[in-house]
């Protein structure tokens, strides 16, 4: 077998937390008469909370100053989390769970690599708290996606070399990041344009065909 563990991201991957916090940056940048759609929100898959910030600033012509920012990013991410409150164990698709199951059921390790420092929270409410053998977060790392960081780090908990891992995004940025980091990646929606991608897939079970 080619592969020994499988690192996913989390929002757009895992779950659909990426409508939660469109609308919690929406609301920031209506507030701020900042122009805001989906194709900017693109932008900020897999990137950092501050990193997404900046992003949206770029539409205003107007400058914030640090103290600004750090309240507008806990004000947005205060919003998110009051949004996950609405998610729950229901919200894990059977397509995501039974393609888990089955890909644990060959022996693979599966391992989370996300950019969310709300990771360990997102899991709990999908009821998957203690379900991956490693999860590598916002909380353990000093760069981003496309920096491979994050996912070099699940590869090590699990004490799995990047070569024998494959990484599961969504977004370009994390594409970007397996690749820096030596890893095989399938990409997903936005992610599977990619000219890094090593499979482009069009559903999650599609991982079945790869492993
Ligand atoms: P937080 P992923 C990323 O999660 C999101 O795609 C990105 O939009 C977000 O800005 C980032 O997490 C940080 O999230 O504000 O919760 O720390 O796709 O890497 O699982
Ligand atoms: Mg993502």
């Amino acid at each position: 077998m080619k592969y020994q563990a499988v690192i996913f991201d989390l929002d757009g991957v895992i779950c659909h937390t990426d409508k939660y916090h469109y609308l919690a940056w929406k609301q920031m940048a209506d507030d701020l008469d900042i122009y805001f759609d989906e194709e900017i929100n693109n932008r900020l898959r897999g990137v950092s909370r501050m990193e997404s910030l900046e992003i949206i600033l770029e539409g205003s012509s107007r400058t914030f100053s640090d103290a600004e920012k750090e309240k507008l990013a806990a004000e947005k991410n205060e919003r998110y989390v009051n949004l996950l409150g609405e998610m729950s164990a229901a919200d894990l698709s059977s397509e995501v769970w039974e393609t888990l199951e089955q890909l644990r059921g060959k022996g693979l390790k599966l391992a989370i690599g996300s950019s969310s420092r709300n990771a360990k929270l997102i899991l709990e409410r999908l009821g998957l708290k203690d379900y991956f053998e490693a999860v590598s977060d916002g909380t353990n790392i000093a760069k981003s996606k496309p920096n491979p960081e994050v996912f070099l780090k699940a590869a090590e908990f699990l004490h799995i070399e990047p070569d024998k891992c494959l990484v599961v995004e969504d977004a370009r940025a994390g594409i970007e990041a397996a690749k820096n980091g030596g890893f095989d990646s399938a990409g997903m929606g936005e992610a599977s344009a990619s000219k890094d991608v090593t499979y482009a897939i069009s559903s999650f079970g599609d991982l079945l065909k790869i492993v």
